[in-house]
């Protein structure tokens, strides 16, 4: 039997992805790139930028070294300069070898990465990204992102350079970035491939939980120079994290179905960042896949009863327009949650690993478990809202509201 729209499938079945096609385009893309010759006039001033950054990553991927004609381009260049025996080449030297200066850093994906010291010229290939280094207070560095990073406000203004997906290695190559940030749950590994082979240092990033989000936030904090900024990060979600801990701790975890896609039908696998937030938040994913980004059958998902549907907003337009459609829909029908409108929406934030996801997280927290936010006695509520000088403000005032939909209100406006 089949309910509701779209194909069959069983929980635990691998997603299909519309990443096929922009990937085969990216490697098309990158084929050309690679063709193009001579790259030595193309690629200008930033060829002495990565000289040996370039060869250490082919090789790393590759398993063996491989000169392109930059590589040798330079070499020639360089012993020209040297045979010369001019002040000009003291000078070239002397600026290869500050180019040079870099550190080995093995990122999240098991990656040894060239840094160049410092950093000053970032591209992000993924919102989560360009939210962390505005967090970090980076955005100054931050030279291009993608057509999907819109938050903040400001990040829309940055230059774009394609697809977290698809990217446009050409634009990236314009921006002579000294490193490209990318993040193994959104970008392709075909992307990395390409950009090594330009030469371009990526360091690739992959939390699966929310301390990881954490953690990961400090070590990018720490390589671009920016330790105490990520420190401060830090404390301010643990100690939210650890408020919400506390409120939520006597309250039985709502079971919920989260929807990261509406046709197919896509939720989230128990080892994901969500299916962490979602714990944070007072609640449990009711599939239980191994896979991180399953596709689900809905006759499933009535057998496992949700209480509610968690939607994100702005993931495509795909959920934001279904959430209301599901009510209508004769298979959602068989759940309660659909029938009593269970639904609790909330930012994109909780898509994407970065410290904003704490917002997310306290937003669903208070749409799911509301009695766990309501008015302290006034005394206790002086107390939290005049805390010592050692300890942290409170994140949330209490909302005193007894009505859910107040609450809920609130609570949206929280996640902003
Ligand atoms: C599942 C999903 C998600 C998941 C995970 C993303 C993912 N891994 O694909 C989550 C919920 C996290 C997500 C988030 C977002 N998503 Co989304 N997502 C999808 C969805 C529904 C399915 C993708 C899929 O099938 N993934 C399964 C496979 C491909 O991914 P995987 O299991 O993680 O495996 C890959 C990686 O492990 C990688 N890999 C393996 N080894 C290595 C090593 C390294 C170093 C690296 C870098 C990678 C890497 O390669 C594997 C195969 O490609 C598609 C829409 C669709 N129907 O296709 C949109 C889609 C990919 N998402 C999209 C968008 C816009 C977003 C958000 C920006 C939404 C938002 N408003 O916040 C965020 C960004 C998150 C961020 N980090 O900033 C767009 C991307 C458009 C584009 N051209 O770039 C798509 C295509 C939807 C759309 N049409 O708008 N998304």
């Amino acid at each position: 039997m089949q309910i509701g729209r779209g194909p069959a499938t069983v929980i635990g079945r691998e997603a299909v992805s519309q990443a096929t096609l922009p990937c085969r385009s990216d490697r098309v893309l990158r084929e050309k790139e690679l063709r193009r010759k001579p790259q030595i006039v193309s690629w200008g001033f930033f060829v002495l930028n990565w000289p040996f950054g370039s060869v250490r990553q082919r090789s790393f991927v590759q398993g063996k070294m491989r000169f392109s004609h930059r590589d040798v381009a330079l070499t020639s260049l360089v012993l020209l300069l040297l045979g010369s025996g001019s002040a000009h080449a003291q000078s070239a030297l002397a600026n290869r070898d500050s180019t040079l200066a870099g550190r080995d850093v093995v990122d999240e994906a098991g990656r040894t990465v060239r840094i160049p010291q410092p950093v000053q010229r970032i591209v992000s290939l993924a919102p989560s990204l360009t939210e962390t280094l505005y967090a970090l207070g980076l955005q100054d560095r931050l030279v291009g992102d993608t057509d999907y990073c819109d938050y903040p406000e400001d990040a829309q203004k940055k230059r774009k350079v394609g697809g977290a997906i698809n990217p446009n290695f050409e634009e990236i190559a314009a921006l002579r970035p000294d490193l490209v940030l990318v993040i193994k749950s959104l970008n392709r590994y075909d992307t990395v491939r390409a950009l090594d082979e330009l030469g371009i240092p990526v360091y690739a990033t992959d939390p699966r939980t929310v301390d990881e989000i954490i953690s990961s936030t400090g070590r990018l904090a720490e390589i671009l120079g920016t330790e105490e900024t990520g420190s401060a990060l830090a404390a301010d979600m643990e100690h939210r994290l650890s408020d919400l801990q506390k409120r939520l701790a006597p309250l039985p975890p709502r079971k919920v179905l989260f929807i990261v896609w509406a046709e197919p039908l896509i939720s989230i696998g128990k080892d994901t960042f969500i299916a962490d937030a979602l714990r944070r938040a007072g609640a449990v994913s009711i599939v239980d896949s191994s896979q991180s980004w399953p596709q689900v059958n809905l006759e499933e998902v009535v057998k496992l009863h949700p209480e509610y549907l968690v939607f994100a907003t702005g993931h495509g337009e795909s959920v934001a327009h279904d959430m209301d459609a599901f009510s209508g829909l004769p298979g959602w029908r068989l759940l309660d949650a659909v029938r009593n409108r269970k639904f609790a929406v909330i930012s994109d934030a909780v898509n994407r690993p970065a410290p904003r996801i704490v917002s997310a997280i306290e937003d669903l927290a208070r749409q799911l478990h509301p009695e766990a936010f309501v008015e302290m006695p006034v005394k206790e509520k002086i107390k939290k809202e005049n805390p010592p000088a050692s300890e942290r403000p409170a994140v949330h005032s209490t909302s005193g509201a007894e009505n859910r939909e107040a609450t809920l209100g609130e609570a949206r406006a929280c996640a902003r």
